[in-house]
């Protein structure tokens, strides 16, 4: 595919690279979005109403075994191409910084490491009550564990609605979009906050913005270039059409 001039000079000469990521990135692995329509069961319910602290403490039980379900989901996926054409970007640039607001984990079991989770890990559990992490937990059919330190129930280690972003991880997403010399977003709708203001801080700060989406978004009017298509696909071959070479794809490190 051929990408716009400016697009590729821009990030041959940018030393500071920033990219933020959505449930896109991961739909080639297989991962199903955010707002995809919910499968079985789940077709019932509007993730953003189950994603709350509120619906916990209505129903643990059910909140806690949505999150299993979509644990089993993510421990069936691997990274994809997409993934991988990431994990290049941040060894081909001095400064990078991969901004997530994916729970999946796909990009650090890629090899990404320069990685900003700013919505938590669905792989990681801590207690609804005393905040205690569980590393590990009995995965059975009788909804949310104990808490080993104080008897409370035990909540996926992501981020609700209604509730902050870890405050290191946004200060250094907001640090790094403010300084970037170009600004990748991949596979977002753009629309939960705060994540979603981090294109306009990057534009702010001077940055070339570019969107890859397969769909328009709210975002696009706000780029400097917004390219259809599938992450998996353009990713990669933005990286070979930046780089001059090809990633054996699947191939870590
Ligand atoms: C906070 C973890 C304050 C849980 C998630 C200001 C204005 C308006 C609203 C608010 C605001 N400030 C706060 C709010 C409220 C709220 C919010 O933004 N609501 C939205 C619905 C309007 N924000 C919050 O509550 C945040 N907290 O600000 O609190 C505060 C401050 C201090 C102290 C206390 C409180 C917390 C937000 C975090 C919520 N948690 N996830 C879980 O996952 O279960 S967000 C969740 O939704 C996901 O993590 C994900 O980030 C998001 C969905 O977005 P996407 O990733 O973009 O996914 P989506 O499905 O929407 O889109 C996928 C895209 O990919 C599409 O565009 C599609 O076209 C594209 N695509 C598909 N396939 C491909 C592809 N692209 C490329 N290739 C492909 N193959
Ligand atoms: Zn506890």
């Amino acid at each position: 595919m051929p990408f716009p001039a400016e697009l590729i000079d821009r990030m041959r000469a940018a030393s500071r690279v920033a990219v933020l990521t959505g449930a896109g990135v991961s739909a080639e692995s297989g991962v199903p979005t955010f707002r995809d329509a919910q499968t079985g069961l789940w077709s019932q319910y509007d993730p953003t109403a189950l994603a709350t602290p509120q619906a916990f403490q209505r129903n643990p039980r059910l909140v806690w075994d949505w999150y299993r379900h979509r644990r089993q989901l993510v421990e069936s996926a691997a990274p994809n191409p997409a993934h991988y054409a990431l994990v290049d970007m941040e060894q081909h640039y001095d400064s990078f910084t991969l901004i997530t607001q994916n729970v999946d984990g796909l990009h650090w079991q890629a090899g990404s490491r320069n990685l900003l989770e700013l919505h938590g890990n669905i792989a990681r559990s801590r207690c609804f009550e005393c905040g205690a992490y569980a590393d590990r937990w009995s995965d059975d059919d009788n909804g949310p564990p104990p808490c080993a330190s104080c008897g409370g129930l035990l909540r996926p280690d992501v981020v609700w609605f209604g509730e902050g972003i870890p405050s290191r991880a946004l200060r250094s997403a907001v640090a790094a979009a403010e300084v970037a010399d170009v600004f990748l977003c991949i596979g977002t709708s753009a629309v939960v906050q705060p994540s979603a203001s981090l294109p306009a801080m990057a534009l702010r700060g001077g940055a070339y913005v570019a969107e890859v989406n397969i769909e328009e978004t709210a975002l696009s009017v706000l780029t400097h270039c917004s390219l259809r298509g599938k992450a998996g696909e353009l990713l990669p071959a933005l990286m070979q059409a930046v780089t001059g070479q090809e990633r054996r794809s699947g191939e870590v490190g």
